[in-house]
């Protein structure tokens, strides 16, 4: 351990070494903060304009709760902004994507240049195949770069995407492909995973039965011979490439039309269709590319997310692509062939920033240190966070193994429906492992009660938006009801289902989601804060809890824990665990029940489904799981 500290939830502040650059070039939070209250607009209009528009807008904002619309009467196309910008000037053979295969040593890279041409051609296959402005087109793809290529074409033309990961299964993608109504189906023959064939086209086939609206199915065949196709719907996509002209321009767009559909990873619930658009969400992820990962022009940045979820969409496509960054991508997964590929890949490509999220954190903490050991990780200058809280322990081991103690961690706090980065610590800031940190400049967050009002530092609460910012959700599809809940629940504020705490200085640590609270006699317990003890003793690998009927204190704790290698299951060790979240929290917290497992219920992108876990427990139906990973 880094200098013998505590690590329990936010005791301790690590004050990062200045890093490799200048440091953020907002400047140091407050001073950036305080531009932006004087002036929230006059703040948005700035970064807007380092973008480039077909018409300026006329008004930045007009909120009409909870109906917002930015950079009014704005034109745009995102394309331009990602590619064309940089294909036609100094940048035009910096690379913008790097693809690493499953073997090492496949790869292909593409150039700006090369990868504009590539979304024109595809562009125009789709108009050729009749799509046009306002159409959805549904992309359900492995990790190559034909999926981004697919997505940018959409986006060229005004069609409206919508991406279903490549993990999901036929039930899942045929619920999404219906709700979307979507026109085309953008999909390969096979992803690649653990060295095993995942038979896309196979579920395409499966899903598109009973679905009206899919006119053709563009196929991407990557296995030899090539995979047979059998009916006038489907097309080969090098042929639709070759019958397509090069040059496409891009459709101008108003700020305020839908880029893209994305259904939420659904913890909770059945899945809702987020919709985003044109202008804002570019502002956002764009801005949050380049000031809150501080790009520079030498990075090259890899996110571990798939584009078929927001993480991807924002923080591989979108963002860093309008930030003229260098994108990694990789069909890899973090333990195949061995716990130390993505190490290896980190060195092998010299990558600088570094974003993925707390469950491969805490799985790499399971395999042990030697494996990243094993590789120079020096070239990086910047590691982040997102999906889940980040607990003090992972934080730890992240900066320490990870970061050689000389990076930032960026926790990010966003969701789907927020479109971008709301809260973290910018890099330069003091960090404090637990909190994600304060709200970035541009976003105004708070913690409150039922009521709307401010609780005091130190007392849980709900986390709030409580101004509009560029890239929120503009609907959820086909919902209004839902969408207008989100705004209407607390206080008129955008309320994010989060449960957080704040501390003196303003920093927000996320608790967990507010559905998965547990009540033990009459003590409100996060989930998080449970499982973050459980995390920080030396056994265990990952935990889940749970509330369950309890006759005395209404609820109480299970949990269910995965243990590091090394350690096996005992009586006296269930024993120590509750002793040890005895003396994290106090008794309250205490497990009544602790079990033993070798994995947990995940939804794909890697969060704990908690209420799968509880459901199995009580004998219920789990309800909608169409989001859990096999
Ligand atoms: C980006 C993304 C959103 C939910 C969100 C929260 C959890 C995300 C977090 C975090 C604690 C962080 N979450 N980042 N919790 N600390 N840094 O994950 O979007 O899939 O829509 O999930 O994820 O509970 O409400 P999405």
């Amino acid at each position: 351990m880094d200098g013998n500290v505590d690590v329990k939830r936010g005791e301790r502040v690590v004050r990062p070494p200045p890093s490799p650059g200048e440091g953020s070039r907002l400047g140091d939070w407050e001073t950036a903060y305080a531009r932006y209250r004087e002036d929230p607009e006059g703040f948005w209009a700035a970064v807007a304009g380092e973008l480039e528009w077909f018409r300026p807008w006329d008004r930045v904002r007009e909120w009409r709760h909870p109906y917002a619309r930015w950079f009014v009467n704005g034109a745009l196309n995102i394309t331009h902004n990602c590619l064309d910008r940089h294909a036609s000037g100094d940048h035009r053979n910096k690379v913008a994507l790097i693809w690493r295969g499953e073997e090492e040593g496949d790869e292909q890279v593409l150039t700006y240049r090369q990868l504009h041409r590539e979304v024109m051609r595809f562009a125009n296959a789709l108009k050729n195949l009749g799509v046009g402005k306002g159409d959805t087109v549904c992309i359900y793809m492995p990790l190559v770069p034909e999926q981004i290529v697919a997505m940018l074409a959409c986006a060229r033309i005004g069609a409206v995407h919508s991406i279903v990961f490549g993990g999901f299964g036929a039930s899942a993608l045929h619920a999404r492909i219906r709700d979307a109504k979507a026109k085309i189906i953008v999909t390969a023959d096979v992803g690649y995973r653990r060295g095993k064939r995942v038979a896309l086209k196979t579920i395409v086939d499966e899903a598109v039965v009973n679905a009206p609206s899919v006119e053709r199915i563009i196929v991407l065949r990557r296995t030899r011979p090539e995979l047979e196709l059998y009916s006038e719907l489907e097309v080969d996509y090098e042929e639709c490439m070759a019958a397509a002209d090069a040059f496409c321009p891009p459709e101008v767009m108003d700020a305020e039309d839908p880029l893209f559909i994305l259904y939420t990873s659904g913890t909770t619930g059945t899945p809702k269709g987020i919709v985003h658009t044109c202008g804002g969400y570019m502002v956002g992820a764009y801005y949050t590319s380049q000031y809150v990962f501080d790009m520079r022009e030498n990075d090259v940045y890899w996110c571990t997310a798939d584009p078929g979820w927001i993480t991807g969409h924002s923080y591989i496509v979108y963002g860093p692509l309008a930030a003229g960054a260098t994108v990694l991508i990789t069909e890899t997964v973090p333990d195949h062939p061995d716990p130390g590929v993505w190490w290896r890949i980190i060195e092998d490509f010299g990558v600088t920033i570094f974003y993925t999220a707390p469950t491969a954190i805490r799985m790499f903490m399971k395999f042990g240190e030697e494996w990243p050991k094993r590789s120079s990780l020096d070239s990086l200058r910047l590691i982040g966070s997102v999906g889940e809280p980040l607990n003090p322990e992972a934080f730890e081991w992240y900066y320490r193994v990870i970061g050689g103690s000389a990076c930032p961690v960026l926790d990010t706090w966003w969701q789907t429906e927020t479109g971008m980065h709301m809260i973290t610590t910018l890099a330069g800031e003091p960090m404090k492992p637990g909190f994600a940190g304060r709200p970035i400049p541009g976003v105004a967050a708070d913690v409150v009660d039922r009521e709307g009002n401010p609780v005091q530092p130190g007392v849980g609460g709900l986390l709030v938006i409580t101004e509009p910012w560029p890239a929120m959700m503009r609907a959820v599809h086909n919902n209004d009801e839902r969408y207008r809940q989100y705004w209407t629940t607390v206080n008129g504020y955008y309320t994010a289902g989060d449960l957080a705490v704040k501390d003196e200085d303003g920093y927000i640590m996320v608790l967990g989601r507010a559905d998965d609270i547990i009540i033990v006699a009459g003590h409100n317990l996060g989930t998080a804060e449970v499982e973050s003890a459980l995390v920080s003793h030396e056994a265990v690998a990952e935990a889940a809890v749970i509330g369950i009927p309890d006759a005395l204190k209404g609820q109480a704790v299970k949990a269910f824990v995965i243990l590091r290698l090394g350690h096996a299951p005992s009586e006296k060790l269930k024993s120590d665990l509750v002793y040890h979240v005895r003396m994290s929290i106090g008794p309250i917290a205490m497990p009544s029940a602790i079990e033993f497992v070798e994995s947990l219920p995940k939804t794909r992108s890697g969060k704990i489904m908690r209420r799968v876990l509880k459901a199995q427990e009580m004998g219920i139906d789990p309800g909608d799981i169409s989001t859990l990973e096999e």
